[in-house]
């Protein structure tokens, strides 16, 4: 059986913690790859609980799947305990949650550092969840960061801790006036914390290659989105991680050839939370109205979400970027209501037409949507379950999207409930 990658198409928010859980019944294994805590889905159960997950894989909320933090993580390991707190006191059994001994943890250094980094960054901030994550990977890759198994070893623990906080002191204090953090204060709290998941640190990659090869399934659940990839996404206003499919496999440990289907998740429109370009960004009452209608807030930080009608140069780009071999469509209910439903077909930048993501940043700046004008619809959609039954206007506009895109669209969102979906063969 396969490896399966679900990735956002866009920039985060498409709902992923949805298609996750309709998803974890398929599978044995569900996996984090990338991110950290900056992360935020939502998952509601049939019963109408809801759950905001964090780091912990939303597969947590399927009874009988097992679930991976993978090595690509950024893991903040207070969260970590306080996530698993509060699911357990919601009757959610978190026994199967095994942590890559390979992944970073955040230290409370690198939460002080984003958000002073943020304030002095001012106007020009990326807009950040403030959780630590960009410079967590910052000393991944700087090869001074600290890996969750270094909390089985104090001596190690300690001699990372006081290399990483010669520097970070001097920058908190000289740079950012702010106090410097104690050595000891800091290895204490994370060695407390550290017993307290000692017996979920495991070799995942061997894990999840031997489930593999003993045919069970495996979903890799990618957070943020395509925009946001600090490779393919609109740098420098993106996260610091690959959320892209191929991230799947370096931050799982498996290999490439074992991913067979590449499920996108987009969005009937568009939205983004944090800085940065966004060309049909609607600042006006239609913005207003997709975020009032979506319920467009972060999940994470509160911060309403910036709106804009659906891309579908993004949606393109994402396809080839990731392969996407199938669209999950989400949130086709919240376009109901509207006269007219416009669609980004391409771009003009500077006089010039354009129908590919543009090459330069400066040029993603000036990007100026061309709309197509599709006919709305106005019944709800929430109690749809057959695509053949729902409005004509709702229809084609899938069927549009998906000419655009260039992959087909294999189910569609109509509610934020596992229910409140249509698939189509
Ligand atoms: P960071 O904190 O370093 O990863 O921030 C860098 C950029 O990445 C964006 N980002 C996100 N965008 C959408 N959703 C995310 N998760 C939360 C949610 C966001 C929230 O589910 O709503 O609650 O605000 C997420 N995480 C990171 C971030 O906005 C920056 O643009
Ligand atoms: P994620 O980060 O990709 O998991 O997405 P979020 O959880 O941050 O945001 C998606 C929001 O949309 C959540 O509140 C979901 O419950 C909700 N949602 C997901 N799919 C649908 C859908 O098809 N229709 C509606 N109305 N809401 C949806
Ligand atoms: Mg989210």
């Amino acid at each position: 059986m396969p490896a399966i990658v679900l990735i956002g198409a866009q920039w985060g928010d498409e709902g992923k913690g949805k298609a996750t859980d309709i998803l974890g019944s398929q599978v044995q294994w569900v996996v984090r790859y990338q991110g950290g805590n900056n992360a935020g889905h939502t998952v509601v159960l049939p019963d109408g609980q809801d759950f905001a997950l964090h780091l912990i894989p939303s597969g947590i909320l399927t009874p009988g799947v097992r679930n991976v933090i993978g090595n690509g993580v950024v893991v903040d390991p207070g969260v970590l305990l306080e996530e698993l707190s509060s699911l357990e006191a919601r009757g959610v059994d978190t026994t199967s949650l095994m942590i890559s001994a390979d992944a970073h943890l955040i230290m409370p250094y690198h939460v002080a550092i984003d958000k002073v980094t943020e304030r002095f960054l001012g106007k020009a901030k990326i807009g950040t969840t403030g959780r630590g994550i960009g410079p967590a990977y910052q000393d991944k890759v700087s090869r001074v960061g600290v890996r969750v198994a270094d909390v089985l070893d104090e001596k190690i623990l300690h001699q990372k801790v006081e290399a990483a906080l010669e520097l970070k002191n001097q920058i908190l204090v000289k740079v950012y006036n702010r106090r410097a953090l104690d050595v000891d204060e800091v290895v204490d709290t994370v060695l407390a914390h550290g017993r307290r998941f000692v017996d979920r640190i495991a070799d995942t990659r061997l894990l999840l290659n031997q489930a593999l090869e003993s045919g069970e399934s495996v979903l890799l659940e990618g957070s943020q989105g395509t925009l946001l990839d600090v490779d393919h996404g609109t740098y420098p206003f993106v996260t610091s991680s690959n959320p892209t499919a191929g991230g799947a496999a370096v931050g799982s440990g498996i290999g490439p050839n074992k991913i067979t289907r590449v499920i996108g998740i987009l969005k009937a429109y568009t939205t983004r939370v944090g800085s940065g370009p966004f060309p049909t960004e609607l600042l006006d009452a239609m913005g207003e109205h997709l975020r009032k209608a979506g319920g467009e807030v972060g999940v994470t930080t509160g911060r309403p979400r910036r709106c804009g009608w659906f891309d579908a140069v993004i949606g393109r780009y994402a396809t080839r970027v990731n392969g996407i071999t199938d669209f999950f469509l989400t949130k086709l209910d919240v376009l109901s209501g509207l006269e007219r439903v416009p669609i980004c077909v391409g771009y003009e930048i500077d006089g010039r037409r354009v129908d590919e993501m543009p090459m330069t940043q400066t040029d993603v700046h000036h990007a100026v949507p061309v709309y197509e004008e599709m006919p709305g619809w106005f019944e709800d959609l929430s109690p749809y379950r057959d695509f053949d039954e729902l409005p004509t206007a709702a229809r084609d506009y899938v069927h549009r999207i998906e000419e655009l895109v260039k992959a087909p669209v294999s189910a569609i969102g109509v509610g934020p409930g596992r229910d409140q979906t249509i698939t189509r063969d």
